[in-house]
């Protein structure tokens, strides 16, 4: 792996309407107006662990998409590159929390046909981008539209042929794509990518009657250096070519709204390894900032500093010995 010291994401940011109150949404009276976008929210917690982060992508020329650039903007994420789309509208999702299973969160989105999704080859400046070591993006850029999928192809050649860094988590939202099984195919070259994130529910898609393990496996022969599945609670795997390391998670007493706990998670142990801490101490970081999230409404509002990592984490071992 080349250096991991800046990271250009691609993918949409979309404003989240997270309601005050849990239950079914046709009951919701109000609702908190969030930014969010699992690049984003990646690049955001990279941001804020000291990380140099910037994105591409589209929003529309309405209030939502300045809302979005001045939230990134305040981040410490670059926007120079983000395009303002004058013919299509930022993409918009709401949040159903708890409700139908207790703790779990449901998406609905309003993206079709949104300023991001018309992101196209065309639009990439590869001189801008190629400033990073890093590229991410997920499984939901593929998911939104051929141009979409065409521009992280284009970005991905370009990293990959220079030696770059290329981080990918699968994300595979069921409510994006018409036929899943056309994801298999679709994510089959993008599972060389080096660091490659992922979670037993999408493994599932990718390699039907395989254990994690043995799918994690099948990534790294397809050229990926690490695998990482995520399993909420239960914690995490990391998967290389020499190492299998293992981790559990944080028992978290109050789920607010668990979206955007993953995005924490990558960021955290991307940092982690950045900075050379071996993979369990990287799994560490990583379930304490997912875990942290989940606390709150909003996908990276609750994202740590490494102080506030530490605390956490002194907070949970003083825990632990008192009981
Ligand atoms: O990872 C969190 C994201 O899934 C959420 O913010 C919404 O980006 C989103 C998506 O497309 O599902």
């Amino acid at each position: 792996m080349y250096l991991l010291e800046s990271f250009v994401g691609l993918g949409e940011v979309m404003v989240q309407l997270n309601p005050l109150t849990p239950g079914p949404l046709r009951h919701v009276k109000y609702f908190e107006v969030h930014v969010a976008g699992s690049e984003a929210n990646m690049l955001i917690g990279l941001s804020r662990l000291g990380f140099r982060t910037g994105i591409v992508t589209k929003v529309g020329d309405d209030e939502f998409g300045k809302l979005i650039l001045s939230t990134l903007r305040g981040e410490g994420v670059d926007v120079s590159n983000v395009k303002i789309e004058e013919e299509f509208p930022t993409g918009i999702y709401f949040i159903q929390r708890h409700y139908p299973i207790p703790g779990k969160s449901t998406v609905f989105y309003y993206r079709r046909g949104s300023a991001a999704s018309t992101l196209s080859p065309s639009d990439l400046n590869l001189d801008y981008m190629l400033e990073f070591d890093t590229l991410i993006f997920t499984g939901i850029t593929l998911a939104l539209s051929k141009t979409c999928r065409e521009s992280v192809e284009k970005s991905f050649k370009a990293f990959k042929s220079r030696g770059l860094n290329v981080v990918f988590d699968t994300n595979i939202r069921v409510k994006l794509w018409k036929d899943l099984s056309e994801v298999v195919e679709v994510f089959k070259k993008f599972l060389s990518s080096n660091i490659v994130f992922t979670n037993e529910e999408d493994l599932k898609i990718l390699y039907p009657q395989t254990s994690f393990h043995e799918a994690a496996r099948k990534i790294l022969e397809l050229g990926a250096e690490l695998v990482v599945v995520k399993r909420g609670v239960r914690g995490a795997v990391a998967v290389t070519n020499e190492e299998v390391v293992e981790k559990r998670g944080f028992k978290v007493e109050s789920v607010e709204d668990v979206i955007g706990a993953g995005d924490a998670f990558n960021a955290a142990f991307i940092a982690s390894v950045a900075r050379g801490r071996p993979l369990e101490e990287a799994l560490e970081y990583a379930n304490a900032a997912g875990s942290l999230v989940v606390t709150v409404r909003g996908d990276f509002e609750a994202f740590p500093s490494w102080a506030d990592l530490e605390t956490y984490l002194r907070s949970r071992k003083e825990l632990v010995e008192l009981r």
